[in-house]
C-alpha cells in the first residue's frame, strides 16, 4: 500500500448537514468521528487540525445537533457526528438519532473508518458499545480514543487502556485502542497515522 502523510492542519469546514439524508455525494473517503456528548470530540478535531475553532468546543454538551463535514484534501473528509447520550435530549429524539447513526454506518459506501471517542474515566457505555457493534458489523475499522488521558496518572492510564483493549476483544473487529489528550498532546500522532492509513486508497 502507498504510504501517504496528509497535512491535517489544512483541513477546512465544508458544510453542515441536518441529517444523513442530505450528505454530499457518497464518494471519496469519509472518516466519521463519534462519541457521547462531552467526550472531547470537538477538542480532538481541533487538536488534530491545530485549529482553535474548527469544530466548536462547548462546555454545554449536546448543543451540536448538525453533522459537520471538513475537507482535508479533495476526496478526504472528516465527519463530526452529533454526540449521543446527552441526558437533556428528549427520548424520542435520541432514538431517532441512534437510528440514523446506525443507518449511516451501515449504508454510507465512502465510509473508511470510525473514530470513537470515550472519556478514559468512563469508557464503554451502552451507546459506545452499540457504536462499536455497528461499525464492526459493517466491516469498518475502528479507532477508540480514550480522551482526557491527562486527567489520570501514567499508571492508572495504562491500566485503563489495557482494560479497554481486553474489553473490546469480543467484538472481533479491527479495533485499535489508544489513550488521547488534546491538552497534553497524547495520541495525536496515532490518530493521524490511522487516518493516513484509512485515506490511502484515495491516492492509490
Ligand atoms: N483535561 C482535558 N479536558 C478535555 C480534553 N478534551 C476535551 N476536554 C474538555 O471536555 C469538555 C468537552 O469537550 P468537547 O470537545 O466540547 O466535547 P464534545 O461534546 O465531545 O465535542 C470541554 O470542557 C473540554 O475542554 C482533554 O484532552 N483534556
Ligand atoms: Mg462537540
Amino acid at each position: 500500500m502507498t504510504e501517504i502523510k496528509l497535512n491535517y492542519h489544512k483541513a477546512h469546514f465544508l458544510m453542515s448537514a441536518p441529517n444523513i439524508k442530505v450528505l454530499p455525494e457518497d464518494s471519496g473517503i469519509e472518516i466519521a468521528f463519534a462519541g457521547r456528548s462531552n467526550a472531547g470530540k470537538s477538542t480532538a478535531l481541533n487538536a488534530l487540525t491545530n485549529q482553535k475553532n474548527l469544530a466548536r468546543t462547548s462546555k454545554t454538551p449536546g448543543r451540536t445537533q448538525l453533522i459537520n463535514l471538513f475537507e482535508v484534501e479533495p476526496n478526504c473528509k472528516l465527519v463530526d457526528l452529533p454526540g449521543y447520550g446527552y441526558a437533556a435530549v428528549p427520548e424520542q429524539m435520541k432514538l431517532q438519532w441512534q437510528k440514523s447513526l446506525g443507518e449511516y454506518l451501515q449504508k454510507r459506501e465512502c465510509l473508511g473508518g470510525v473514530v470513537i471517542l470515550m472519556d478514559i474515566r468512563h469508557p464503554l457505555k451502552d451507546l459506545d458499545q452499540q457504536m462499536i457493534e455497528w461499525a464492526v458489523s459493517a466491516d469498518l475499522p475502528v479507532l477508540l480514543l480514550l480522551t482526557k488521558a491527562d486527567k489520570l496518572s501514567q499508571s492508572v492510564r495504562s491500566k485503563q487502556v489495557k482494560m479497554v483493549r481486553e474489553a473490546v476483544l469480543p467484538f472481533q473487529g479491527d479495533v485499535q485502542v489508544e489513550a488521547f489528550s488534546a491538552q497534553n498532546k497524547i495520541g495525536i500522532d496515532k490518530l493521524s497515522a490511522k487516518l493516513d492509513q484509512w485515506f490511502s486508497p484515495v491516492f492509490s
